[in-house]
Parts: C-alpha cells; sequence; structure tokens
C-alpha cells in the first residue's frame, strides 16, 4: 500500500514519515518529489494545492485525501480523475481551532482591540465613553457544516447572541438557523459581526461583496476564515472606507501570501492573519489519514467526503 504526499514541500516528509510510521507501519510513503517506479501503485494522495494533470498520472489511486478541509484547491485541476473519491480533513482539532480563532476574533471586534494597536503606534490615550459588550453584539455565521457548527455553537455559549445561514435548516442548540437565498436578508439584517465559514464553490464566489455589505447594520464587523474567492476585495475596502464596515479580519485571500502591495496590509481596520484559523498538526493529520486508508482497505464508510452534487 503507497501513500503519495504533496503537503508542506520535501521538507516536511521526514516529519510526515515519522508520524505514519506510528500509526500506519506498513504503509509506503512518498513524496511527490520522489522518483516513481510504478505510479499505477499508488493507491492514496494526501495533498494540498497538487500540480494540474499530476493525480490523473495515478492511475491505481483509490482515495485523494485533502490535507486540509477545503476541496477548491483539488477542483482547480481540469484533469483530475474525477471518478475517485476525494475526503476532506476534517478533525476534531480542527473544528476546535477554528471555534477558539474566531471566538478569539469576535472578542477583539467587540473589545476594539485593533483601534488600540493602532492608537499605542502613535501614542495616543483615548478611553471609549461606553464599554461594548459580547451581548450587544449579534454573531453571524455563514455556513454551518463541520466547522461553522462548532464555531456557531462556542459563539452562542460563551455569550454572543448567534444566527447561522446555510443552505439547509440547521438545528443547533442556542442558535438562530436561517437558510437559503430568501433568508440571507434577514440574516444580515440582524448580524453586527458576519463570519464566513462556507467552502469555496462557483456559487458562494464573492459572496462578500457590497450588496452583502449593504444589507448589514452600518458599522459591522467581518470575519473572514472561509476562502479569499468569497471576497470581493475592492468591496471589502470601499466598505471599510465608507464606515458600512468597521472592521474586519481576514484569514484567507485570493492569493496567498497576501502581496505585499495589498491595501489590505495597511488598512486601518483590518487585521491580517495568514491562513492560520485552523491547521492541526501533521501528527494529529498523520493520524486522522491513517484511519482513513485503514477504513477505506477495510470497505468501511468513509467520514466527510466531497459530495459531487452539493460541490463541496
Ligand atoms: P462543510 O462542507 O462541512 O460545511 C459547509 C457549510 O456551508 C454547510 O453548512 C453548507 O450548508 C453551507 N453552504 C454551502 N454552500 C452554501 C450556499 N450556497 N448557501 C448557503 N450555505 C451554503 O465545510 P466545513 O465546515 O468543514 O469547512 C468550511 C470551509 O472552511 C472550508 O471549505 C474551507 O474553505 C474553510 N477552512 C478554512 C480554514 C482556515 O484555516 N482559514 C481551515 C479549514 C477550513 P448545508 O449545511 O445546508 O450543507
Ligand atoms: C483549509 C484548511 O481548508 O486549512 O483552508 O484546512
Amino acid at each position: 500500500m503507497r501513500l503519495v504526499i504533496k503537503s508542506g514541500g520535501p521538507q516536511a516528509l521526514p516529519e510526515w514519515r515519522e508520524h505514519f510510521a506510528e500509526f500506519a507501519p506498513g504503509l509506503q510513503v512518498c513524496g511527490q518529489h520522489e522518483p516513481l517506479d510504478d505510479p499505477s501503485e499508488v493507491g492514496y494522495a494526501l495533498v494540498w494545492e497538487p500540480d494540474p494533470g499530476w493525480l490523473a498520472s495515478l492511475s491505481g489511486l483509490k482515495l485523494i485525501i485533502s490535507s486540509g478541509a477545503g476541496v477548491d484547491h483539488i477542483l482547480a485541476d481540469p484533469r483530475r480523475p474525477e471518478h475517485v473519491p476525494i475526503a476532506r480533513l476534517v478533525m476534531q482539532e480542527t473544528a476546535d481551532e477554528m471555534s477558539e480563532f474566531v471566538l478569539a476574533a469576535a472578542l477583539a471586534i467587540t473589545k476594539e482591540f485593533k483601534r488600540y494597536t493602532n492608537d499605542q503606534a502613535i501614542c495616543r490615550w483615548d478611553t471609549p465613553e461606553v464599554p461594548r459588550m459580547m451581548r450587544d453584539m449579534r454573531v453571524g455565521v455563514m455556513g454551518l457544516g463541520a466547522l461553522g457548527a462548532a464555531t456557531a455553537t462556542l459563539l452562542a455559549r460563551t455569550g454572543f447572541p448567534t444566527a447561522g445561514w446555510s443552505r439547509s435548516v440547521a438545528g443547533l442548540p442556542g442558535v438562530e438557523s436561517y437558510a437559503g437565498a430568501q433568508q440571507l436578508p434577514e440574516f444580515l439584517a440582524r448580524t453586527d459581526i458576519l463570519v464566513c465559514l462556507l467552502p469555496g464553490t462557483e456559487v458562494t464566489r464573492g459572496i462578500l461583496c457590497a450588496e452583502t455589505f449593504a444589507q448589514l447594520p452600518r458599522g459591522a464587523a467581518l470575519i473572514n476564515v472561509g476562502r479569499g474567492s468569497h471576497m470581493v476585495e475592492g468591496d471589502v475596502i470601499d466598505a471599510l472606507d465608507s464606515g458600512q464596515l468597521s472592521q474586519a479580519v481576514l484569514d484567507v485571500f485570493d492569493t496567498e501570501p497576501l502581496p505585499a502591495g495589498s491595501p489590505l496590509w495597511r488598512h486601518p481596520g483590518v487585521l491580517i492573519t495568514p491562513h492560520c484559523a485552523a491547521t492541526p498538526t501533521r501528527r494529529e493529520r498523520a493520524r486522522y489519514v491513517a484511519e482513513l486508508i485503514r477504513r477505506c482497505e477495510a470497505g468501511e464508510p468513509l467520514p466527510n467526503l466531497y459530495d459531487p452534487a452539493k460541490g463541496y
């Protein structure tokens, strides 16, 4: 049984090998950069942004495993073997990391930490008249999947009035549910902090745009931890400049790393983080992948498979 890895570059391979030796001792592990005697022997590929056409050259593939929760980076390959299922890598650790990250971002927005960072840079002492509390900040989470549901649940439990928006109605305790395009305006109108945890699909592309921002209460904030493709970057900047948005915490971008010339880097209302909201350790990912391969070999059902009918 052979697994080929393209995730983290050649320098990450010794660490991957060490973890797979622990969790799947019989598995042969090689890197994408290593020559293969017989590519058809590769049954499994663990990938992040595979080079277009490469997966198609592995004729014996049984399963493609995304090294992250999203699969858009695999679907971007027009020659990918469409008959091979794709597993999304979603673990408890991913959900925990994401929930904590968004909670921290929502608190930083509520308590205006970005303003104090800006003030500190110019030695300005400006005490707010009225303290802002969690209970005053209604959070709206777009996407209530494995990560969105865990995030919305933590936010609600912590004290943020929380709602979620998804394709189908969700029944999360303590979280108001809105579903479908029809209920989007109502969801946006009650949202002071908009969190995007949608998958990157053709339907969700550009959803964080001027039209969406206009439906939020004036001065709302944005946390984008979904995909860069969700944002129309120019519209985010215009909304911040006009005051329609007051702050944004942005973790994902169309081009990553975010180019030095992007105005987002220097915008006073923006906090940039480097696509780090939820990045489980290689050890945890190897443990999960080893279990996926075991299940696949045993003919057992696999969790979190990409659904071509839904597009995510
Ligand atoms: P899931 O596939 O489990 O959930 C997707 C959610 O989005 C579902 O609730 C789904 O609705 C909803 N949805 C999809 N399309 C639409 C639509 N057109 N309109 C309304 N709702 C829609 O995804 P995960 O929770 O596992 O992950 C979400 C995304 O988070 C990933 O795809 C990735 O882009 C991003 N991510 C970012 C990371 C980071 O570090 N910044 C780390 C990991 C993931 P329904 O419930 O009805 O199916
Ligand atoms: C992602 C991830 O899909 O990092 O963005 O898991």
